[in-house]
């Protein structure tokens, strides 16, 4: 991400949780009508954008991360790995429990997937409304032994109580970072903005300092091969000068094959699926003055 989104916050927040424990209800709260409006979108991806939540000082991008569960059979073995390569992606993990069950054989499951990731996680003790106040302590208390949570946070999604304060715990723990989406739009195909972002984070970590952050990577096409199990995503990076084409292109194509390669794995991760990824470079002058253009590129700045 650039440097010069100072003092803005933004980020991915996963919420997991057995069905039932108000992760809907939740997020309807705090999202309100947009909910509906994406989740209307045919669903291509597992990984799915849930809502975005854009404030004046931050931007909240929940994810669904289905495919937490106990596998049952290979497929789910292979969503599994799926959902938790995402869960290390994110930069916040929500677990969301109902205050009135406590941790089950479920939950437990959950928390052994969590041993290997270094993502933030916050429990969630959702419908304290369902429970008398004394018990809540002795609540909070026996989830502490169970994983060491950056947070513990009590509310009720369907009666509103505490969600503000989880917000503001959640704003905490965002990076500095882009509006990836725009205040009053909700788009109907989100994930582009991740995978565009996905292959600029390879661009620049394997460029280095020669390449500044003057780079932009747009999605020309993303598509589901007829009859394939495989998605043909088409995407241009986009530079300032000549020079900088050369060095993303690299000798005979290495750099920018390799960018390729690291960008494809985190985006088949993304789409559960088999992806072909096709680069292309270009040069555009002072393409960072050209507002309209941004928006093209997916983000605001
Ligand atoms: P999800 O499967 O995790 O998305 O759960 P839902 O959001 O669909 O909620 C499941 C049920 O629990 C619904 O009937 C909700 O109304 C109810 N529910 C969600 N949050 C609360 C809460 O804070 N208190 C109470 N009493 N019920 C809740
Ligand atoms: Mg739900
Ligand atoms: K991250």
């Amino acid at each position: 991400l650039s440097n010069d989104n100072k003092g803005y916050k933004s980020g991915f927040i996963s919420i997991i949780g057995r069905p039932n424990v108000g992760k809907s209800t939740f997020l309807n709260r705090v999202i309100g009508q947009k909910i509906a409006i994406m989740s209307d979108k045919p669903q291509t991806t597992r990984n799915k954008i849930q809502g975005v939540l854009t404030l004046d000082d931050t931007q909240m991008v929940f994810i669904d991360t289905p495919g937490i569960h106990k596998p049952k059979h290979k497929l789910g073995d292979f969503m599994m790995k799926v959902a938790q390569n995402t869960l290390k992606e994110v930069d916040l993990i929500l677990f969301m429990v109902n205050a009135e069950e406590g941790f089950g054989r479920g939950e437990e499951f959950i928390l052994e997937k969590f041993q290997t990731i270094n993502t933030p996680i916050f429990l969630v003790i959702n419908k304290i409304d369902q429970i008398h106040p004394d018990e809540l302590l002795p609540l909070i208390e026996s989830y502490k032994e169970k994983y060491p949570f950056k947070e513990i946070v009590p509310i009720s999604a369907l009666e509103g109580n505490n969600v503000e304060r989880l917000l503001e715990q959640i704003k905490v723990y965002l990076p500095e970072g882009p509006q990836y989406y725009p205040a009053d739009q909700v788009t109907d195909h989100p994930e582009r903005f991740i995978i565009t972002e996905l292959i600029r984070e390879k661009a620049l970590h394997l460029t280095r300092e020669e390449i500044p952050h003057s780079l932009a990577v747009v999605l020309d096409k993303i598509e589901r091969q007829k009859g394939k199990d495989i998605i043909h995503v088409m995407a241009t990076v986009i530079v300032e000068r000549d020079s900088q084409k050369g060095i993303i292109i690299g000798k005979q194509g290495g750099m920018l094959k390799e960018i390729g390669k690291r960008a494809r794995v985190d985006i088949e991760n993304l789409l559960g699926s088999k992806v072909f990824l096709e680069l292309w470079v270009k040069v555009q002058k002072d393409w960072r003055n050209k507002m309209s253009q941004l928006r093209d590129f997916g983000f605001n700045e």
